[in-house]
Parts: structure tokens; sequence; C-alpha cells
């Protein structure tokens, strides 16, 4: 599939670094990465002068606390890119709104592929936004990160919500290793914020480590799971299953009802078993129908339920704090391995010691001294 088109207000310097394209095909009046029909009237010169001027920290800042959308899709295309330049202003701009960020509920939802997330986003989203909520929709995909693949499918799985006012939706940031595409979803998470968005959804799928990631940035970790998928599928879903505060049985619908709501009762039993309870919170077993827009106010309610209990027993303030200290840790640990494997000194030195400690000539704790004998002394 072709990677599409770089945005008019991409940089004439660091193109290469900019992570951002424009997909063609799907008329979007309000997002980022869509073909853009020209501002109307008076706007439009106005319009046309942002997307030329080189824009300030300061600007940004303004303009995303303002609620202003397209400097909020500029600024997380900042968040994305992978160059150094970039970085730094974007990392200024998120210290700029930091204090305007967490007012909002984060929610993960997460389940096989096809289970229905999409589907299921497109008519919760438009349930909240409707209730004058402002949704903003994210997604980690380490599958899409290459291809941009999945962006147009949830587009168009996502129209009537990617065409309501209060809604921003943004595809999956490409850049290679899930552990960057986590920052970038997390960062993108909190400029959100800070532009008045108070739900974040963010969708990943359920299969390998990227619901691990997502939980630890979520509030409330929503999984979505099928009717009669089979013991052997829900026993690879045990770890999933584990980290669910709410599971949901999508396709709840016409002669599906009967197995999703016997489904229901096995795997409450399985959630009661395996699920640490949570002081005021059981994690529940809903059903829901998105073709049929039914089980939506349910989840809804009981994601209130889960905050409530939360701000109640004082847990989810804790979690929050647990969870900015553990992405530091994990931040801090990307940055030393980065570090340690860019030094000039270990990297002339380890293709020799690996060839000896393949060969079983070096001891991997001897090989170690010597490379962190290097790694230190060239600093
Ligand atoms: N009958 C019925 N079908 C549904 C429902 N929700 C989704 N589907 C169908 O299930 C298929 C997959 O839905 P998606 O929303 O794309 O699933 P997904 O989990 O986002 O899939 P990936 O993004 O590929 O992981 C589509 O063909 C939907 O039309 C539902 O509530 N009822
Ligand atoms: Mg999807």
């Amino acid at each position: 599939m072709s990677r599409g088109t770089r945005p008019d207000w991409v940089p004439d310097t660091d193109q290469a670094a900019f992570a951002t394209y424009v997909l063609p095909g799907i008329p979007d009046p309000h997002h980022d990465g869509q073909p853009r029909p020209p501002a109307a009237g008076v706007f439009a010169p106005a319009a046309a002068a942002l997307a030329r001027k080189q824009l300030t920290a300061q600007d940004y800042i303004d303009g995303i606390l303002a609620g202003n959308r397209t400097l909020l899709a500029r600024a997380i295309t900042l968040i994305e890119s992978n160059s150094e330049q970039h970085l730094e202003l974007a990392q200024q701009v998120l210290a700029g709104v930091l204090r305007r960020t967490g007012n909002s509920v984060r929610l993960g939802i997460t389940g096989v592929p096809g289970v229905g997330k999409s589907t299921f986003i497109e008519s919760f989203g438009t349930y909240l936004c409707d209730e004058n909520h402002r949704v903003a929709v994210l997604a980690v995909d380490p599958t899409s990160s290459l291809s941009g693949g999945s962006i147009l499918g949830d587009k168009t799985r996502m129209e009537n919500l990617s065409r309501h006012p209060n809604s921003f939706i943004r595809p999956s940031p490409s850049g290679g290793a899930l552990g960057g595409v986590a920052r970038k979803s997390r960062e993108t998470m909190l400029l959100c914020e800070a532009a008045g968005y108070n739900i974040i959804l963010i969708e990943t799928v359920g299969v390998g480590q990227s619901e691990t990631l997502v939980h630890s940035m979520v509030d409330c970790f929503v999984v979505l799971m099928l009717a009669g998928a089979g013991d052997e599928l829900q026993g690879i879903k045990k770890g999933i299953i584990e980290l669910a505060d709410l599971l949901v049985i999508t396709k709840a619908d016409s002669d599906n009802v009967a197995r999703a709501r016997r489904a229901q009762a096995e795997l409450a039993q399985v959630v009661r078993m395996l699920n640490c309870p949570t002081e005021g919170w059981q994690p529940k077993v809903l059903l829901s129908s998105a073709v049929e827009n039914q089980g939506i106010t349910d989840v809804w309610a009981s994601i209130n339920d889960y905050m409530r209990a939360g701000a109640q027993h004082h847990w989810l303030k804790e979690k929050r704090q647990q969870q900015n200290v553990d992405w530091l840790k994990a931040l801090v640990d990307e940055a030393l391995k980065q570090s340690f494997r860019q030094h000039p000194g270990v990297k002339q030195i380890l293709p020799e010691i690996s060839r000896q400690v393949k060969e079983g000539r070096l001891p991997q704790m001897l090989a170690l001294k010597q490379l962190l004998t290097a790694y230190r002394g060239g600093e």
C-alpha cells in the first residue's frame, strides 16, 4: 500500500524524520492525516498562513490549551517525529501543557483481531460525544507501524464518530519499535487531555505486548471477547483476562445472543477466580452489540462505577502515580540500553567479544566486565 503524501506543513528541514503521511481516500473534515477541504471564507488565508508558519513552543501550547485541533494535530506530529530537533520542541510543548493534563477518563480497549474493537468504539464513542463528552481515540497497533494499513480500515469503521465535532481520532503512530510507539501514544494522550478531551480511548490489538503497554497507561482496561471462541482461545487469553477491569462480550445480537449469555456466565466465574479483587471493585462481564447499539450505556455506567470506586478508595490516583514512575523507569532503561549500544568503545569491541562468547572461549560475566569497562572508560 502506498504511504500517502506529506502533509503540506511538514518543514523543509528534517523531512525524512517526520513520521506522518496523509493517506488518500476518505474525506474527513475534522481530523489530521486525511484530505481536508479548504477552510471556508475568511478563515482560508489564516489557515494557509498557519500552515506555512514556523511555530514556537508557545504557539503550540496556546493553541492546544485553546482546543485548536489543527495545532493539536501538528503537535502530535511533532511528538511522532523521530528527529532530535522536533523531539526537543515537542518536549517543551508537553512541559508547557502538563499542568492541564490528567482530567480525563483513560480507557484501554483491547481484544483479538476481528472481535469488534473499532465497531465498538464507533458506537460507544458516538454515544459519549452525543452526551457532550469530548472523545479522543488513539490506537497502539504494532502491526500498522509499517503499512499504515489499519488506519483506513478504522476510519471507515468509525465513520460517524470521525465526523462528530466532539471527537478527535488519531491513528497509530508509525516509528518502529513498540516502545517508541508507546511513548508517542502516551504523550499524545496528554496533549489530547490538555486540549480538553475528557475521555481517551486507546485501541490496541490483543496480541503480543501492546496490550500490556496500553494497560500501563490507562485507568480502566476493557477487554472485548467473542462468545464461543473455544476453551483453547480463552486459555491463551488468560493473561489478558487477568489485566481486565471490565470484560465485554461483543456481537451479542441475532442468533448469537444465547451463546453470548452462556459465555457471560462462564467468563464471570473465570474472572472471579483469576482477578485479584480491588477494593470496591469486582471486574464485570457485560454483553454488547455495536451494530444494534445494545449494552453501550451499561458499559459506560460500569466504567463510571469503576472510576467512582477508584476515587473513593484512593487507588485510582495511586495507580496513575505508579504508572508515572513506571514510565520513567522504562524510559531510563531504554535510554541506557541505547547509550550502551551506540557507545563507540562498546561498538568497537562487541563483535570480537561476541565471537569469543559464542565459541565458548570467554565467560559471559568476563565479557560483560570488558564491555562495561569500555563503556565507562569512554564517558
Ligand atoms: N454482528 C455483529 N458484528 C459485529 C459487531 N461489531 C463488529 N462486528 C463485525 O466484526 C468485524 C470486525 O469488526 P472490527 O470492529 O473491525 O474489529 P476489530 O477488533 O477492530 O478488528 P482489528 O482492528 O482488525 O483488530 C466487522 O465485520 C464488523 O462488522 C457487532 O456488534 N455485531
Ligand atoms: Mg480495529
